[in-house]
């Protein structure tokens, strides 16, 4: 072994980003929210970069990770999954919580673990194709495209937080006159040409009327809805009865697999998940009860790029779709999709991206999306360059925060607005 590919040194950096006031089902987003940003440093003198999650679950088992890492190969990326099993034992906040602001179902310490893995699996792709002069697609087998396509991810959202946080010049978007006016903007600059919105928040009659308004709109184009798992069978399929005609899927709409298995028998419509499959070992069942039809891969929840591409190969063999689900993320997250998403022969729909919200990267050049799609970097590594004066600020916003933004809680936020709001008990409608 090439003792110049041996880590020298991990860093790991907990920030705050600023993120507007996107309602969901379970509350809004904060003004800000926390990100890890994992640097590994070789003995050849080349960093790797990777993001991850940042609330404070994660950072506590990123931090044995980071030590065990020091010494060991910068290409032995299989090698984390064991490693990290090894050193970072069962964090706090490993217990049966449903997930705040991931929503992935039931949150256990095996899906802990292997979002932090990500972050590091990332970082180690990257220095190791910068000290090759490899893309990260490379690394991966290769790219089977020259772009990736993303869909417009439109939110209810109000026109400013209720205290604090930047502002943004979006303004309000609470019926299917603000949710067609997002779009609209999205489609300008952008290009995107799909758009999923994120339902789950008013009441089922409402959504409809705006997926019908972006219908009129956006004629032929696809269109999703995504009520985070929010409905009822009943209420699903009746939705599905309604909007069949315009929606390439309908996302989640009840919540665990029996029920998206029961909803999945009563419509033609496609079904997708980012929440009732998101480990291998909830394939299985899913799959056997044809409970989804399309799987949004997320290659934070699934330990990485590789274990993405794994994804990929158990879909392709079922028959089943694969498109990639989003979660609030910067630059370095979606430079890691891209690649691994060219790699992909069976991406089926155009990926999920929060990207265009956030307005703050630690990155030195902001990815800009053409026609909705973003080319594949063919430079070394994921071909990102880190800011290191965005990075050290937006640590400072971290360091200086009481707490309150440490940890994503949509429905901490929502109570700054609406005092008696307690996370809505499912199924909601
Ligand atoms: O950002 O509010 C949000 C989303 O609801 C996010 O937390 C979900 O993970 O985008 C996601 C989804 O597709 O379910
Ligand atoms: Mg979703």
């Amino acid at each position: 072994m090439d003792t110049a590919l041996l880590i020298d040194d991990v860093r790991l950096t907990p920030i705050l980003i600023a993120d507007p006031p996107l309602l969901n089902t379970q509350g809004v987003h904060q003004p800000y929210t926390p990100r890890l940003v994992v640097e590994v440093v070789t003995r050849g003198g080349v960093t790797g970069i990777g993001e991850t999650y940042g609330d404070g679950g994660y950072l506590e088992l990123a931090e044995p990770l980071a030590r065990a890492l020091r010494g060991r190969p910068v290409s032995d990326v299989n090698g984390l999954f064991a490693l990290a099993d090894e050193v970072c034992g069962d964090s706090r906040a490993a217990d049966d919580r449903v997930d705040a602001g991931g929503l992935r179902g039931v949150q256990t310490a095996d899906k802990l673990r292997l979002s932090v893995v990500s972050g590091f699996e990332v970082a180690c792709l990257d220095a190791l194709g910068k000290a090759l002069g490899l893309p990260v697609h490379a690394l991966l087998g290769g790219k089977v495209r020259d772009r990736v396509e993303y869909s417009a991810y439109l939110f209810y959202r109000w026109a400013a937080h209720p205290s604090g946080g930047e502002q943004d010049d979006w303004g309000a978007a609470l019926d299917p006159a603000g949710v067609v006016a997002q779009a609209r903007r999205f489609a300008r600059d952008h290009g995107f040409t799909s758009f999923k919105l994120k339902g789950g928040v008013f009441p089922p009659d409402q959504e409809i009327a705006a997926v019908r308004a972006l219908a009129e709109a956006f004629p032929g184009q696809p269109l999703r809805l995504d009520p985070n798992g929010a409905w009822s069978v009943e209420t699903s399929l009746r939705v599905a009865e309604q909007l069949g005609d315009v929606l390439e899927y309908l996302e989640d709409p009840a919540s665990g697999t029996a029920a998206m298995a029961e909803v999945s028998a009563g419509t033609d419509l496609p079904l997708a998940t980012n929440m009732c499959v998101t480990t291998l070992a909830e394939l299985p069942e899913a799959f056997a009860r044809d409970a989804v039809q399309i799987v949004l891969s997320d290659h934070h929840y699934w330990g990485g790029l590789h274990r993405t591409r794994e994804l990929a190969g158990i879909c392709r063999a079922f028959g089943v779709g694969l498109s990639m689900h989003s979660n609030t993320h910067m630059g370095i997250s979606l430079a890691a999709m891209t690649h691994v998403a060219a790699t992909v022969p069976n991406l089926d729909h155009a990926c999920d991206s929060h990207y265009p919200w956030q307005t703050e990267d630690v990155l030195t050049t902001r990815h800009t999306f053409q026609d909705g799609h973003l080319a594949v970097s063919d430079a070394p590594g994921l071909g990102v360059e880190l800011d290191r004066d965005r990075l050290a600020a937006l640590h400072r916003r971290w360091l200086e925060d009481d707490g309150t933004m440490r940890a994503r809680d949509d429905a901490a936020a929502m109570r700054e607005a609406d005092p008696r709001w307690v996370t809505p008990a499912v199924p909601r409608w």
